[in-house]
């Protein structure tokens, strides 16, 4: 087993969204204090790491995503001091700390962007991409527009890749490559233990594309993540690049073990298999198309490299509304996706919410929506679009994975986004006190996991793969497990699993006589003794 493999696949990642998560203060917004208070469910959820979604000083046009001051944290959440303790506190109950690093893009309201903004010639002049006539014709990620805006002070237009409030730094400049390596110094000094990296690989970009391909996994890319995380000190910072230029075929380069580049790098492809041309429209779904895609994944990183086995973020929708059943089998539904992903070779990522199977929120007005993408989408589709356009915002939008975790029954009065239209069902109390409840079930799944090796470095083999169901083994010299994962209908299945003991079972399946039948969405572990 490489180092890489030994050090980070035991990490068990939450993703806390802090603006949704628990509000402390009662004044409608998440904030540390909150998130202290729940310290000990994330650690008897068996997590290890957790990732906060950026919480540092914003205008929150893109909630977080654009940032005024990385070296600071945001008077909503709390204060430095306060994250300090917070830090400590948790490094003594076993958590490390990942923080979200936006180093592509800055807001609008960053003090490098108004000082830039002034003049072509001071400090800051260079530290964004100004130019006289837009390079090309770019679209905007998530909004839509041009890339480029034109700005009256400097009579030049800037790079936005995303909002326009959110200007692309620019990296050729090296000054601004000693400013992200000091914000990266300055939390790891605090302690923090790792970096989700936003959109990481659109910091090289090749203008000469005219596509917004060239919008990313630029020339200079391994340049610029070797110079920023390759020192020897940084070698123990983990970290998880939002890359979504690094495919397969780079991901060796970017994250192998003796690259200095990146530790490893989020694949969505998996996630996004019920989408069409834009995550606003369905498309069918296959469940073998799902699996499959992950098996590639693993089989390709499965001897050094490390992949992170996700199934929701801050940017999807639930993954209980997509690819299993919101009524009848949300509980079985929700475990078998779970079952199917963290017994994978690899990193588990578990976002805020899905540990209770919380499914997409149905509104019917678009008042009740907060997200940029989401508002922007509506404005231009209302116009062709009437009688689709709410269904498909509910269908797709950001703020599905962003309705605040309802901890119990009751609705806040405030909240700065409406809470979810099923706050008094799928709650944390509700689920905690329901015979079947997915918190309990995703506590057992991770203890099994953290207790045997064989599920965190063992090997990984496909059996069967089907459109209604899946198996595959991990095993090493002890012992070999069996994941048995069933889509939507019942499926006859011809396995002969006779010496193997059921250790972990979706529908309280003790033992594996006279099996023959899956119910809909069954997971099973079985294990045996080699
Ligand atoms: O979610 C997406 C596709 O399903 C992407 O378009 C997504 O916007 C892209 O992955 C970038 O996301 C990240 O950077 C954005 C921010 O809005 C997202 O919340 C963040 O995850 C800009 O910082």
């Amino acid at each position: 087993m490489n180092y890489y493999q030994k050090e980070f696949l035991p990490l068990v990642v939450y993703q806390v969204y802090p603006k949704s998560f628990c509000d402390g203060n009662g004044d409608g917004v998440g904030d540390f204090k909150g998130f202290e208070s729940k310290l000990n469910y994330l650690k008897e959820l068996g997590v290890n790491a957790v990732w906060f979604s950026p919480c540092f000083p914003s205008p929150n046009v893109d909630n977080g995503y654009d940032i005024s001051d990385y070296c600071d944290i945001d008077s909503v959440y709390g204060n430095l001091e306060e994250f300090k303790s917070l830090i400590k506190k948790m490094h003594s109950m076993g958590i490390k700390v990942i923080l979200d690093l936006v180093a592509n893009h800055t807001s609008d309201k960053h003090k490098w962007f108004l000082e830039s903004k002034k003049s072509k010639d001071n400090k800051y002049s260079d530290y964004y991409y100004w130019v006289d006539e837009p390079l090309n014709d770019w679209p905007s990620h998530n909004f839509g527009t041009s890339v480029w805006e034109y700005s009256k002070e400097r009579n030049q237009y800037y790079l936005h890749s995303f909002a326009k409030e959110q200007p692309d730094l620019n990296w050729t400049n090296k000054e601004v490559r000693k400013e992200i390596k000091e914000v990266v110094k300055f939390w790891v000094n605090l302690g923090v233990d790792g970096f989700r990296c936003d959109v990481l690989d659109m910091i090289s970009k090749d203008f000469s594309i005219l596509d917004d391909s060239g919008n990313g996994n630029g020339p200079k890319l391994d340049e610029y993540l070797n110079e920023l995380f390759g020192d020897e000190n940084l070698k123990h910072v983990f970290t998880v690049g939002e890359c979504w230029g690094v495919n397969l075929e780079r991901y060796r380069k970017v994250c192998g073990e003796n690259s200095k580049e990146l530790k490893s790098s989020f694949s969505f492809g998996h996630i996004l298999k019920h989408i069409g041309e834009s995550r606003f429209i369905k498309k069918d779904f296959k469940f073998s198309e799902f699996a499959s895609e992950m098996y590639a994944w693993v089989n390709a990183t499965k001897e050094d490299l490390l992949y992170p086995l996700v199934l929701e973020n801050h940017d999807q929708p639930r993954i209980v509304s997509k690819y299993g059943d919101e009524n009848e089998y949300r509980y079985e539904s929700a475990t078998m996706l779970a079952t199917l992903t963290y017994c994978l070779k690899g990193i588990p990522f578990i976002f805020q919410g899905q540990e209770i199977g919380m499914v997409n929120a149905k509104y019917e007005d678009i008042s009740f929506y907060d997200d940029i993408e989401t508002i922007n989408y509506y404005n231009n589709r209302i116009k062709t679009n009437p009688e689709t356009v709410m269904e498909e915002c509910v269908f797709g939008s950001r703020d599905n994975g962003r309705r605040m975790i309802a901890w119990n029954g009751e609705k806040p009065k405030k909240f700065w986004l409406e809470p979810h239209n099923l706050h008094g069902k799928i709650n944390v109390e509700n689920d905690l006190n329901s015979e079947n409840s997915i918190y309990k079930y995703y506590q057992h799944l991770l203890k099994i996991r953290s207790e045997n090796q064989t599920l965190i470095h063992g090997d990984f083999n496909e059996i069967i793969t089907s459109d209604g169901f899946t198996v595959y083994e991990r095993k090493d010299k002890d012992k070999t497990f069996y994941i048995v994962c069933n889509y939507k209908n019942k499926t006859k299945i011809d396995i002969d699993l006779s010496n193997f003991e059921v250790i972990l079972s979706n529908y309280g399946r003790k033992n594996l006589k006279g099996f023959s039948e899956l119910k809909p969405y069954e997971a099973i572990i079985a294990v045996k003794q080699n």
